[in-house]
């Protein structure tokens, strides 16, 4: 197999999660154009209705079924439909998350929950529901969405930091568990990308100015800018492609370089 044919996806099928617009569509769109078929799926029926237009407006022929990746019954519906109706789930690519940012003083057990279910607790649901047929095929790829808060915390995002956190680690244990499966098990650490999740943070202020965060992460990036949810796509393709095969339990930050530097000083 030539190199360009190790980073091909022809004939695989990606489940991306929560993939109806942001950081999944694009994760989705780079998987498509390498040649995967694309299923997603999304809480809101309008919105799987909107993504499956945009993805067909993109030229990218995708399928979006309703589910809430928390619940057990729902996701071992849409993976088994996914398999009758497209396929066995090749590519898995968790995606779907929430945040919530309250100080953790005032944040409720049941807010706390609800974040870890989403963002840790799903994960491991999708991920346990499609590894079964993964292993009957011979292998798979699955793709963990983590953060910079996979290994920062910063005030009001105490929820979110510990299940990325449990997220990186999951990674690292699927890749531990099912790597003589043949699956590969790796995440994408995003920094901070300019998606609806993170509009809050990048809002003008009323005279105009920068929102403090906003100005805060330019200096804290050496490339001086936010990401775009498409810079993702190239690291998405790479592990969930043959070019991959071994690379498991790693996590690809793709963060301008947040992580590597101290931030710009103050003139
Ligand atoms: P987003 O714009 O808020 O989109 C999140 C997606 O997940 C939406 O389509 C949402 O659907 C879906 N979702 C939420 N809960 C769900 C559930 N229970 N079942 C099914 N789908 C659900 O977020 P994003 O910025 O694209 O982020 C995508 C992923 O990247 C998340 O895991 C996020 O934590 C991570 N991330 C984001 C950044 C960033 O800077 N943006 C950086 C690092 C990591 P609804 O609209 O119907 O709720
Ligand atoms: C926040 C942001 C971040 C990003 C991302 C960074 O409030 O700090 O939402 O958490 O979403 O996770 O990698």
């Amino acid at each position: 197999m030539n190199m360009l044919e190790k980073f091909s996806l022809q004939g695989k099928v990606a489940l991306v999660t929560g993939a109806s617009y942001g950081i999944g569509m694009a994760i989705a769109k780079a998987l498509a154009s390498v040649g995967a078929r694309i299923v997603f799926n999304d809480i809101k029926p309008d919105l799987v209705e909107k993504g499956v237009a945009a993805y067909k407006e993109a030229g990218v022929e995708a399928k979006g079924y309703v589910a809430d990746v928390t619940s057990e019954e729902q996701v071992a519906a849409l993976v088994a439909t996914i398999e009758k109706e497209v396929g066995v789930v090749d590519i898995l690519v968790n995606n779907a998350g929430i945040i919530k940012r309250i100080p953790m003083h005032e944040m409720s057990a049941a807010e706390f929950r609800q974040v870890i279910d989403v963002d840790l607790n799903a994960p491991f649901i999708v991920a346990k529901t499609v590894i079964p047929s993964m292993i009957k095929k011979g292998g798979g790829k699955i793709i963990n969405i983590c953060s910079m808060m996979s290994e920062l915390g910063r005030e009001t995002v105490s929820a979110y930091a510990a299940a990325k956190g449990g997220l990186k680690m999951l990674t690292r244990n699927i890749a531990s568990e099912y790597g003589e499966f043949n699956i590969q098990c790796n995440g994408i650490g995003p920094g901070y990308i300019a998606t609806p999740q993170t509009a809050p943070l990048r809002e003008k202020q009323p005279d105009g100015s920068r929102h403090p965060f906003d100005a805060f992460i330019i200096a804290k990036t050496p490339a001086a800018r936010w990401g775009e949810a498409d810079d993702l796509g190239g690291a998405a393709v790479f592990l969930a492609s043959s070019a991959s095969d071994f690379v498991n339990g790693h996590v690809l930050y793709v963060d301008g370089g947040i992580l590597a530097y101290i931030g710009k000083q103050p003139k």
